[in-house]
């Protein structure tokens, strides 16, 4: 068996930056444990096990209450880790699935009971083996009321991505924001064809998240800031924000999550933008129900 990969810091800095209360990671994963939740026979990457304790013990260490669990391709279709994740969080978590297109309304069903609100689509080449835009399109007409559907994608398939996305009937969260190159600098090519997109429709959200992976300048990561900052001051009734943990692939690039946590005011810069990225828009992608 490869070695099992450890993608995440040992031992992550407080972070000087204070959450709001109430500040949902809306972007994180869990791996297994192996031995319950065993990985996909088609996974790209073999981690090591980064389960629910650990992420609840991050979510308390970084000041965050609560947390949106996102299915990794690692663990393919089979939901069981997220789903045991959510239901192990007093209520504190819940998910993004990955479904096999011909799922069951009655399965459907039950993933909702468990906590999810949207499904993935995930289109990198290095992480799934296929990705089709008609099934997807299909489940996408019979998802549960209020669910969305989060899409992962490189910039340089954006435009070809367009018809499809324009086809799906539900909210759109894009992961990364398609992952622009930020070098470029807040005006460059791929920040404008993401704000091309963003104007199409009115409800496509976007993840204001990974300066580990799009900026390889590194910590402290100046071009995602100088980049990301006015998207988030435009767009700012529809960003969300997570740490990526653990980091899925970034093993020769671990970030310390207190570092990403004090990106947050640097990309939102008043105490009203911080609430709507990690309070308000979360909460009404996630658990509209609260008031
Ligand atoms: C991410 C990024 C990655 C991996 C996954 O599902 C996944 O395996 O999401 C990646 O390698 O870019 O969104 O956390």
């Amino acid at each position: 068996m490869p070695d099992r990969i450890v993608s995440w810091h040992p031992s992550p800095s407080k972070p000087r930056y204070t959450p709001p209360a109430g500040a949902v990671d809306a972007h994180c994963h869990v791996f297994g444990p192996m031995a319950r939740f065993p990985f996909s026979a088609k996974a790209k990457y073999l981690p090591g096990d980064a389960g629910p304790d650990m992420l609840f013990a991050l979510r308390d260490h970084l000041g965050f209450t609560r947390n949106v669990i996102v299915q990794a391709s690692c663990h393919g279709t089979d939901n069981a880790a997220t789903l045991d994740a959510i239901a192990r969080s007093d209520g504190k978590a819940r998910g993004v699935a990955v479904v096999d297109p011909a799922i069951s309304e009655a399965e459907l069903a039950a993933l909702h009971a468990g906590g999810i609100r949207g499904i993935r689509f995930n289109f990198l080449k290095r992480l799934v083996d296929d990705a089709p835009k008609d099934k997807f399109l299909e489940v996408s007409r019979r998802l549960p009321a209020g669910w969305h559907v989060v899409i992962y994608f490189e910039a340089d398939i954006l435009e070809e991505l367009r018809p499809f996305m324009d086809a799906i009937p539900v909210p759109l969260v894009i992961d990364h924001m398609g992952r622009p190159d930020v070098s470029q600098g807040p005006g460059g090519a791929d920040l404008k064809a993401f704000r091309r997109l963003l104007d199409a429709r009115g409800d496509i959200w976007f993840k204001a998240t990974c300066p580990d992976r799009l900026d390889p300048s590194g910590d402290p990561w100046n071009a995602f800031a100088d980049a990301v900052a006015p998207l988030v001051a435009d767009y700012q009734d529809r960003v969300i924000w997570g740490t990526d943990w653990p980091h899925p692939n970034m093993q020769d690039q671990v970030p310390d999550d207190g570092h990403l946590v004090d990106m947050i005011p640097r990309i939102a810069p008043t105490r009203e933008l911080q609430h709507k990225l990690l309070v308000a828009n979360p909460m009404r992608l996630y658990w509209p129900e609260e008031p």
